[in-house]
């Protein structure tokens, strides 16, 4: 993943060039992690490039903001606009865009609501998140001793910047003990989701992923392979995952924006079915990237053109 540092940053409603994207070191966010964002991909189909659930992703970026307090002073569809001009103006075809909306420089104390709000859209490119070969040959995963926030805690719902120093913690153990990303456990000890992905395994033709009270982010990746695969005719629970279920899973996989739907091949240093990526699994990735390259029809209308 690489900057393009010649690129133009939509900052609280004006373009202005990638260096000049700066905050004060006593903004808010910088203290006390008062930040939602978002992850949105762009796509170069073979009709131009298109964003991927666009609208979706934009409605909830303004729902973490609601959770926080943070009134947006822009509409949906004005930051929706905003994000389709920040990929144009920076040519961008297949790109990862990041909206970030955080309390900036006023003064410091944890009540928040003396500090403004301020709404930055950043582009760039963002190969593949797990590593290039992980789509198809799948990546090594671990248990994290760290769990997931307990409801009560931070809102799982909210994408805010401050659920990520959990997901580091999980990350940074997982790279540091030789795996390739971490599935944390809820507060109650059953499966979660990963430090930046959903989960889903596949046991007797049956696809099982985490319901949404297991203090999971309720992921737009999630949601479209879930109806992809009721489309497919296969059936879908959300429900209570143990996690010895990880061991005896035929197939399992992970999804986010930036993981797209990537396999996974162990567990634990324990083989996941035969090791390699399931035909549920390559199915459903299929179905996925032929829509989003545009060799598909887009019957779920979840593609936004730039053009
Ligand atoms: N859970 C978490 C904790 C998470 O961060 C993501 C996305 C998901 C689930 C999947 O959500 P969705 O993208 O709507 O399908 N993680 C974003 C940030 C990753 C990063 O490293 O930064 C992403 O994929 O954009």
């Amino acid at each position: 993943m690489a900057f393009n540092e010649n690129g133009r940053i939509w900052f609280n409603g004006k373009f202005v060039d990638w260096k000049d994207a700066n905050i004060h070191v006593l903004s808010h966010v910088v203290h006390y992690g008062s930040s939602v964002f978002e992850g949105i991909r762009c796509y170069n189909t073979k009709n131009g490039p298109a964003i991927f659930r666009l609208k979706e992703h934009v409605e909830r970026l303004f729902d973490s903001g609601k959770i926080y307090r943070m009134e947006i002073p822009y509409t949906v569809d004005e930051i929706c606009d905003a994000i389709k001009e920040t990929v144009k103006i920076n040519n961008l075809k297949d790109c990862y865009i990041r909206p970030v909306v955080f309390r900036g420089y006023n003064e410091l104390g944890v009540y928040p609501l003396n500090c403004p709000l301020e709404v930055v859209i950043a582009a760039w490119e963002w190969g593949k998140y797990l590593g290039e070969d992980a789509i198809e040959n799948g990546v090594d995963v671990g248990v994290s001793t760290w769990r997931r926030m307990a409801p009560n805690t931070l809102p799982n719902m909210a994408k805010a910047g401050a659920n990520y120093m959990n997901s580091q913690l999980a990350k940074m153990e997982s790279l540091l003990n030789g795996f390739n990303e971490a599935i944390m456990m809820d507060y109650g000890g059953s499966v979660s989701e990963g430090s930046g992905e959903n989960i889903f395994l596949v046991k007797d033709d049956v696809l099982y992923t985490p319901h949404s009270s297991l203090s999971i982010l309720s992921g737009i990746t999630r949601d479209s392979v879930t109806k992809l695969a009721k489309n497919e005719g296969i059936e879908v629970k959300e429900e209570a995952i143990p996690r010895e279920m990880l061991y005896l899973a035929d197939e399992i996989f992970m999804t986010g924006t930036a993981a797209e739907i990537t396999p996974v091949r162990s567990v634990d240093k324990i083989t996941v079915g035969n090791g390699k990526r399931g035909p549920v699994t390559e199915k459903l990735q299929k179905k996925f990237f032929n829509i989003v390259e545009g060799e598909e029809e887009d019957n779920f209308a979840w593609l936004t053109f730039i053009d």
